[in-house]
């Protein structure tokens, strides 16, 4: 069964529910939960993920932070804080993700989500885009306001009818920077764009309603709905995992979106670790150098060069 946990009444006197479901293994909608993701582009459900699922996610979290040490700038996969703490840097978002630890893999295509996203998509969900936003505390920085088809449209136009499963591990609260959405911003004619984000002065931040969504839930938005979130200067982590789906009818167009990136995240991590192994044993480096001036000797030799500076300092 489905039912509003909590509501929130802005001054504007718009309501913002959370659909709570006491069976996740359900995991169909209600027609209240369904107008309600067609009226507003975003419907947020909690209870979805227990709270042994939780220590999993956040495990594979962590596992996925160790994959990506040292956090460095400019390294593939990466985003890095521009605030820094205790000197130390810190990493805002990786992707993609489920290459790197099996366990992300799985939640892409637990029956819980995969479920959901068909009933909304009308056919089988493929994934597309997978993050993780690590959001920390602190130095966690904002989300512009955009749609998630502002950075999508330019891969192929048959992908126009998108949508995100964002999993909360931890309490998102405006405290440390919930999502913000704009409710019915999905059936707008196009904004003004620039670049990928909406164009400055045509939205106002404070018109966004912020989303408070509790560890456990998720939040489902289409690639049309506006949204954008605060920065978190809170003591408390808001992380959570995004996966994207398009319809299985498209085929399967994940390589066209992180393809290109994957393959040259994989030889830039792996060149990395050979040079740093070199320089600590005293091996010559330079004979991992490749000679070929191919895209992927660049990203081989970037990594190895990375290397050796880390290995040095
Ligand atoms: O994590 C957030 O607060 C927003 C993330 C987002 O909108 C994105 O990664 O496209
Ligand atoms: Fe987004």
């Amino acid at each position: 069964m489905s039912a509003v946990s909590q509501t929130k009444t802005l001054k504007s006197g718009v309501t913002i529910p959370v659909f709570h479901t006491d069976n996740p293994a359900r995991s169909t909608f209600t027609p209240e939960e369904l107008q309600y993701y067609r009226d507003n582009g975003a419907i947020c459900i909690s209870g979805v993920f227990n709270q042994n699922d939780l220590a999993a996610i956040r495990k594979a979290a962590d596992d996925l932070l160790d994959y990506c040490r040292p956090f460095l700038i400019g390294k593939p996969l990466l985003e890095i804080e521009k605030g820094q703490v205790e000197g130390h840097l810190v990493v805002r978002k990786i992707q993609p993700v489920v290459d790197a630890v099996p366990m992300l893999l799985e939640i892409s295509r637990d029956q819980r989500i995969i479920k959901r996203a068909a009933a909304l998509l009308n056919d089988q969900p493929i994934l597309f885009e997978d993050k993780l936003n690590y959001k920390p505390p602190l130095v966690g920085s904002d989300f512009p306001i955009h749609h998630d088809w502002g950075y999508w449209k330019g891969h192929d136009s048959s992908l126009t009818n998108l949508l995100s499963v964002m999993i909360f591990f931890d309490d998102a609260t405006e405290e440390n920077g919930c999502m913000r959405i704009y409710p019915g911003s999905h059936k707008m004619d196009d904004y003004p764009l620039n670049g990928p984000v909406i164009a400055d002065g045509v939205l106002k931040r404070e018109d966004s309603l912020p989303v408070p969504c509790p560890a456990g839930s998720i939040l489902i938005f289409g690639c049309h709905t506006v949204h954008c979130s605060d920065p978190n200067f809170s003591s408390k982590p808001r992380r959570a995992l995004i996966l994207s789906y398009h319809e299985a009818s498209l085929g399967d167009k994940y390589d066209l979106r992180n393809g290109p990136g994957r393959e040259c995240a994989k030889l830039w991590y792996a060149a990395f670790d050979i040079a740093v192994a070199a320089v600590r044993t005293g091996e010559a480096w330079e004979r991992y150098r490749r000679t070929d001036d191919s895209h992927h000797a660049k990203w081989w030799n970037a990594g190895l060069e990375r290397g050796v500076e880390y290995a040095r300092t």
